[in-house]
């Protein structure tokens, strides 16, 4: 059997090869391969005769209640059942279950492993090259915000309270400063600071949105980056949003922005060349949205799509800054300095969003009256 991948320095661990055992038996495995990008939890394809399927260690440091994203995952996969033949061109992984019948393996070193199926015959782009890509990721999201519409948002629980919540991410950032000293940190840690500080009055926009009742509560996807979107190997379409733990209660402007920050910079999260907000691809990203989304999407959430494109990437960029300063406790890095660098990235992002505000504004408003 093979626990790797062509690439020495991506090898799966044994623990993966055992939790896999959980799931399926050892004859029937072929290899279990590392998969993705992300930063928090890790992945493995697990290849089988019969087909391929996912798993996952979850990041006990990062979700809590693994209980909680599986039930989660089992309220969508019901009620995406209940949809069928289901909304065109959007599937969801689902949970598999272990042999003995349990949502997921807890390891003799209690960390918890999960499966979910395996999306077949997709690929995730690195980088959008063209606007096509970027009017079907628009779609996605769009049918994924469509497709939960009418599903309460109460009925999925709080798998990581605060997330997105801006203000919380700053109030973590200010107490890490106060603590001081800010070991080894360079200028440009404290330029980092002031281009937070200049622009702190925008960091709640989106809560007070919500508190005033202007931003409905929403079931939202949490992390609708380019990683996270699966399009079809032969008609390109998209056909998956993946990486459901952080779907719950939450604003769909947190996706916009975030999906907005991640499809919009084609330059990428961790180096690069400068980075920058690419108008083409967000027209046609918001066009692919707007598409599906126009019996949901208010005039009113229309006016906080500006903030929300600003803000998710300051947010993201507090979120790296604070990590940094916190001996990269959360965002998993190659090298020291990493999570300064993507920080630094994410305010070369929101500058030029600000550099761009008209145009934006403009094609937001072009695209909403169709
Ligand atoms: C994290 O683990 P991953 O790569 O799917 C993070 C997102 C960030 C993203 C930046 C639960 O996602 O919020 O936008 O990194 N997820 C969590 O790449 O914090
Ligand atoms: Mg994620």
């Amino acid at each position: 059997m093979l626990i790797g991948s062509a690439d020495p320095h991506r090898l799966a661990p044994p623990e993966a090869l055992e939790a896999a055992l959980a799931f399926a038996v050892e004859d029937g495995i072929k290899a279990v391969i590392p998969l993705g990008r992300g930063l928090i939890n890790d992945t493995y394809r697990v290849e089988q005769r019969a087909g391929f399927w996912v798993l996952q260690r979850l990041n006990p440091h990062v979700f809590e209640s693994p209980e909680a994203i599986m039930d989660n995952l089992h309220v969508m996969a019901s009620h995406l059942e209940s949809k069928s033949p289901g909304p065109e061109g959007l599937q969801l992984p689902k949970p598999l279950w272990t042999l003995e019948g349990r949502r997921f393996f807890r390891a003799r070193d209690d960390q918890c492993w999960r499966a979910i199926t395996y999306i077949d015959q997709s690929r995730s782009l690195e980088r959008i090259t063209r606007p096509s890509e970027a009017f079907e990721v628009g779609r996605a999201l769009g049918l994924f915000h469509g497709l939960f519409d009418d599903l309460s948002p109460e009925r999925l629980h709080d798998t990581l309270p605060g997330f997105h919540e801006a203000p919380g991410y700053l109030l973590a950032l200010d107490h890490r400063v106060a603590q001081g000293p800010l070991e080894g940190s360079s200028g440009s840690v404290l330029e980092a600071l002031h281009f937070i500080d200049a622009r702190r009055d925008r960091v709640p926009v989106l809560e007070r949105g919500k508190m005033k009742g202007d931003l409905p509560l929403a079931i939202m996807h949490g992390d609708p980056k380019l990683d996270n979107v699966l399009f079809d190997r032969a008609s390109g379409r998209a056909i998956s949003l993946i990486d459901l733990d952080t779907v719950k209660p939450g604003l769909r402007h947190y996706d916009l922005g975030d999906c907005f920050r991640s499809c919009c910079n084609t330059s990428g999260e961790a180096e690069g060349a400068a980075v920058v907000f690419d108008l083409t691809i967000f027209e046609a990203l918001l066009g692919g949205y707007f598409e599906v989304a126009r019996g949901f999407f208010s005039r009113v959430d229309v006016d906080y799509l500006y903030d929300a494109i600003r803000l998710l990437p300051l947010e993201l960029g507090i979120r790296f800054l604070t990590d940094h300063l916190s001996g990269d406790a959360y965002f998993r890095v190659d090298h020291p300095g990493q999570n300064l660098l993507r920080a630094e990235r994410q305010f070369q992002l929101v500058a030029s969003i600000e550099a761009q505000e008209v145009a934006l504004r403009a094609i937001i408003e072009r695209l909403y009256r169709g």
